[in-house]
């Protein structure tokens, strides 16, 4: 792997304020791991409380950004807002964004262009569909995905790339270790030949899709996974924190 785990709780479009204030209380109240970055992504509209009563061990990501500086764009919710509220990151490109919203490769290099000229890190969403994988399409569409992040940004420094096969994600479905690390080589070996040994190095490629307390210690243990994006086992509070405290 590459340098520091990291662990993101990706909470989708779920929560009250009830029941985060008990998720947050949980996550304070476990004992996590010191060599593991954990970072967790509110809906907007609660990334406020959240980041005014969780410790300061766990970093904030937002789960969408808007392409440029903020004005006349009902609706939307701008960079320079999330760095007020204490956001540290964005997760861009993922596949619910992609797939359900119709993002394209083009507007979400922009976003994460703006969000890392700003100073937030990227967490770059990647994968392939199911019927993708079935067409021995899987390299080349995680390939594309990342060449769209890769035309727009500058700099690696302050991504760190996600790879969430589509057909696992919140479908208890797993792709195996040996499925995910393949993908992760490849990924790690493209950015190698497009960039530099350093940056292949450097750059944490973390997985994504139905990862969950029994499974992530196996994940971890694969050489190019260098931590996960977990979504609905990051609402439970124990179970979180085994997770983060499996990776190491
Ligand atoms: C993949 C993942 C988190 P889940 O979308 O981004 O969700 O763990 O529920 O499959």
């Amino acid at each position: 792997g590459s340098g520091k785990f990291f662990v993101g709780g990706n909470w989708k479009c779920n929560g009250t304020k009830d029941s985060l204030s008990k998720l947050v209380s949980d996550l304070n109240s476990a004992t996590l791991e010191p060599d593991v970055d954990v970072v967790v992504a509110p809906p907007f509209v609660y990334i406020d409380q959240v980041k005014n009563s969780i410790t300061d061990r766990i970093e904030i990501s937002a789960q969408n950004s808007w392409v440029g500086k903020g004005g006349a764009f009902t609706g939307e919710i701008s960079v320079e807002q999330l760095k007020d509220l204490g956001c540290k990151w964005v997760i861009l490109g993922h596949s619910e964004r992609r797939h359900i919203i119709g993002e394209n490769d083009e507007f979400i290099g922009k976003k994460a262009a703006y969000a890392l000229s700003e100073g937030l890190g990227v967490i770059a969403c990647i994968g392939e569909l199911l019927q993708e994988r079935e067409a021995g399409k899987t390299f080349d569409v995680c390939f594309q995905q990342l060449k769209a992040f890769a035309d727009a940004v500058s700099s690696w420094d302050n991504i760190v790339i996600a790879y969430e096969p589509v057909w696992v994600i919140g479908t208890g479905k797993v792709a195996t270790p040996e499925q995910a690390q393949e993908v992760h080589a490849a990924v790690r070996d493209w950015l190698k030949k497009n960039f530099s040994v350093e940056v292949a190095s450097k750059t944490r490629i973390i997985y994504g899709g139905s990862v969950n307390a029994s499974n992530s210690a196996e994940l971890a243990k694969k050489e190019d996974i260098d931590g996960f994006l977990v979504g609905g086992a990051s609402l439970k509070g124990p179970e979180f924190a085994t997770i983060i405290n499996s990776v190491t």
